[in-house]
């Protein structure tokens, strides 16, 4: 145990609502059995390397804010990794999170070679290895970080040039590797700079070919070795590039159809991505479980008035009672769990401004799936649902769907019946509905 968070001695432990204490979690009772698990199995919650360790706080107009002293300059770089990690399992033990995720170059540094690139990534994960049989913590997901470095300016699988596909490849195959060493139980691939930003030099035909191709690579490659956890796409649908090619869940739903991978390769749905979407976080999640894709969450919030990721830790109860809903209406987490790619303000640079964070967004979770569970429970917004599709169950839903209506058949079914009755869809009546479990959740 380091004591880089010395202000905090954790472990952070569940106090209940009427708790003031503000290092004290109000609705996060990780063993309190809600439908059938315990909270702390049916969040999964996750925290993430890139955003609280590996970033500084810096953004376009200006440099770090955040005390990070492994950044300091002229640090052995290892050292620094080495640092960093400790820092970061101090976190993630006082939080009691039970999962974290990383990308490749947020563990260990870059070295000048691919070979030596490699070697630091095995160090660091023998390094993490030491760590996560100390402190218990799990891994949720790996991925590789194909976006920062120069050389993937053009973007990585959909990349004009072969040579930064095969680079692409080799980084993915030894990044997956370290996830299953780590007993990983995901590998995540965020299209990073798979998209392009003009069709004056973009040929998207062969971009998407590439991209497939990349993906059957990555399958085969996780059978090969016994992985089994799945491979989520983690669709976005702009920023970095200005059109990404994982726009939102369908559209990956289709690319997926059409190139022979469903069934291996499922999606992680962020919720600010769904924002930027056009869509909301519950829509994402209800077109993933339709389509049998659903696998993992990040966690975090957008801005209503800001137009990119901001990444802001969860606040809404209501926005994620709704998602909650979805997730629990298809079964609930299996391999998946909800990963917090959020990050402070630039501003919040006391070091214990990242247990606050963490304790409000699982709090916000906890508080929405006990609101989810609740709705589920007891039936009654399904038991509308159901109403108003009760039709298709009768005698015309069933002929019409069995294929033993044609069109001109049911013409002359028209030709002899009054017309179609309306039916209220009662939104306020549900919204007040839906009100009434998150005020009442508890
Ligand atoms: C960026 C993505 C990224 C992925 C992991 O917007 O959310 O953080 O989750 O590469
Ligand atoms: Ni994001
Ligand atoms: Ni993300």
């Amino acid at each position: 145990m380091t004591d880089f968070f010395t202000t905090v001695p954790g472990p952070i432990a569940y106090e209940g609502p009427d708790s003031d204490n503000p290092l004290a979690f109000r609705w996060y009772d990780a063993a309190r059995t809600v439908a059938g698990r315990r909270m702390e199995d049916h969040l999964r919650f996750a925290a993430c390397y890139w955003h609280s360790f590996a970033w500084d706080g810096s953004d376009i107009f200006g440099a770090g804010t955040l005390d990070r002293p492994w950044h300091r300059e002229g640090l052995d770089p290892l050292d620094a990794a080495k640092a960093k990690m400790a820092a970061a399992f101090e976190f993630f033990e006082k939080l009691t999170v039970p999962f974290w995720c990383f990308h490749d170059r947020d563990i260990a540094p870059e070295g000048r070679t691919f070979k030596e690139s490699a070697a630091l990534l095995d160090e660091m994960v023998d390094e993490a290895q030491g760590h996560m049989e100390r402190t218990g913590t799990q891994l949720l997901w790996g991925t590789a970080n194909l976006f920062s470095h120069p050389r993937f300016q053009a973007g990585a699988a959909t990349n004009p040039d072969p040579e930064l596909f095969a680079y692409a490849a080799a980084q993915v195959c030894h990044c997956l590797e370290a996830t299953h060493r780590l007993g990983g139980q995901n590998y995540v691939l965020w299209g990073g700079r798979e998209g392009y930003e003009t069709l004056l030099n973009t040929d998207i035909g062969r971009e998407l070919e590439q991209l497939a191709r990349f993906l059957a690579m990555v399958v085969e490659h996780k059978h090969r070795i016994g992985f089994d956890g799945l491979i989520l796409i983690e669709p976005k649908p702009f920023e970095p590039t200005k059109h990404q090619y994982d726009f939102d869940v369908a559209a990956v739903h289709a690319f997926l159809q059409s190139h022979d991978l469903i069934g291996e390769v499922h999606v992680n749905i962020e919720v600010n991505h769904a924002t930027l979407s056009g869509h909301d976080f519950a829509h994402e999640v209800a077109v993933a479980r339709a389509a049998g894709i659903f696998g993992s969450v990040d966690a975090n919030a957008g801005d209503d008035r800001l137009g990119w990721d901001v990444d802001r830790f969860p606040v809404s109860v209501e926005q994620m009672t709704l998602g909650m809903y979805e997730i629990l209406r298809g079964g609930g987490f299996d391999s998946g769990g909800c990963n917090f790619d959020a990050k402070l303000r630039r501003q919040s640079t006391a070091r214990d401004d990242l247990f606050h964070a963490h304790i409000g967004g699982m709090d916000t979770m906890a508080r929405s799936l006990l609101a989810a569970a609740a709705m589920l429970e007891d039936g009654e917004l399904a038991g509308a649902v159901a109403d108003r599709y009760a039709g298709w169950d009768d005698d015309l839903g069933r002929r019409i769907m069995s294929g033993e209506e044609t069109l001109p058949g049911l013409r002359d079914r028209a030709l002899g019946v009054a017309e179609p009755g309306r039916t209220s869809g009662r939104q306020e009546a549900l919204e007040n509905l839906v009100a009434r479990y998150v005020e009442r959740a508890r």
